[in-house]
């Protein structure tokens, strides 16, 4: 365990030291995701809470209405970022097209993110996340949809935060991965895993909803039994919250795949959104020395055609990665 004195703002401004260009802007919109990290962190640590404290789910006792989990996140983040004259526009999974906000003249960043990614598990108390993307400006001082669809090796940050047993936020600027743990009593984010790296471990996950085992073509099939037949086998975890399964694979090494379903034979397709589910934590994969495919190419080469694009992953240790791409491609065990 790392010295849990160091705030989170605190190591990024350390961070920025190490970047001459950077005019504090950066610091200040990661402190805003922060911020709204912790808004969250609250009213999903109290959701379970509506019906016992008698809060109808509609109007609780202070006379707030209370809105899904999912709005009340894509909101806190809206709130915090639309003030924030350094960020030129958002797009959210919640939100059809992108919010521009054509006042910020000077503005430098777009932010991508998936407010609450798997909020339906809050309901039997499952970890769920928020995950965002950071990308520059084409050019300062406007933001338009072009800011967004761009390749993931293209931004400049990304992270996640996990609102499981402690609240923790992960994130990578291109210097590394880094987690914090949100010290509650203090209110602020306690630097708890510096520098982490995915490990090739002896003990070796993977993770996949088997129940879409008839969805896969064959390739797919051969693979996941491939695994089962092992002399020393996988072992499987699936958690069904994207950010709690990449979590795990982050920490203990292992693989995370959503293959292409087949659902519709002639339209086979991926679940998980490019731009703000797979580049995001793509990036920190790579960062920490992992690495995440569609199952042909890189997630972080590809070029968007549309902002909610879904997309196949494997993603975590880069040997398994490697292997499970080179598989389901015809290549040799
Ligand atoms: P399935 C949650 O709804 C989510 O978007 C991700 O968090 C998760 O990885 C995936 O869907 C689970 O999908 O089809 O296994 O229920």
């Amino acid at each position: 365990m790392n010295d849990n004195n160091i705030q989170l703002q605190h190591f990024i401004l350390n961070q920025q030291k190490r970047f001459p260009y950077a005019k504090g802007d950066f610091t200040l919109l990661l402190s805003d995701i922060i911020l709204a990290g912790k808004i969250i962190s609250r009213e999903v640590n109290k959701a379970g809470l509506v019906e016992i404290l008698g809060l109808t789910g509609h109007e609780n006792v202070q006379g707030e209405q209370v809105q899904k989990l999912d709005d009340f996140a894509n909101n806190a983040f809206l709130n915090i970022l639309s003030k924030n004259e350094s960020v030129g526009g958002v797009a959210s999974e919640e939100m059809a097209e992108p919010d521009y906000f054509l006042k910020h003249t000077k503005a430098r960043y777009c932010v991508l993110f998936d407010p609450l990614d798997g909020s339906s598990n809050i309901d039997v108390n499952v970890s769920i996340g928020t995950i965002f993307s950071i990308y520059k400006l084409l050019n300062e001082g406007e933001c338009t949809e072009q800011d967004f669809l761009r390749k993931g090796s293209e931004q400049v940050a990304a992270g996640y935060i996990l609102y499981g047993s402690s609240t923790m936020l992960v994130f990578t600027t291109g210097e590394g991965v880094h987690g914090f743990t949100l010290d509650s009593s203090l209110g602020e984010f306690l630097l708890s895993h510096e520098g982490l790296s995915i490990p090739e471990p002896s003990k070796r996950y993977y993770s996949i909803n088997e129940g879409n085992y008839k969805y896969w073509n064959e390739k797919t099939r051969e693979y996941i039994d491939y695994l089962k037949h092992q002399d020393k086998p996988f072992s499987l975890r699936y958690i069904g919250s994207l950010v709690s399964d990449f979590h795990r694979s982050l920490i203990y090494g292992g693989i995370f795949m959503y293959p292409l379903d087949y659902k519709n034979p002639d339209k086979p397709k991926g679940k998980l959104r490019l731009m703000y589910e797979a580049n995001p934590l793509a990036m920190i994969a790579k960062n920490a020395g992992g690495s995440a495919s569609n199952g042909e190419k890189d997630i972080l080469e590809i070029k968007p055609s549309e902002l909610h694009q879904r997309e196949p992953l494997y993603i975590g240790t880069a040997s398994f990665v490697n292997e499970a791409v080179s598989y389901i491609n015809g290549g040799k065990k």
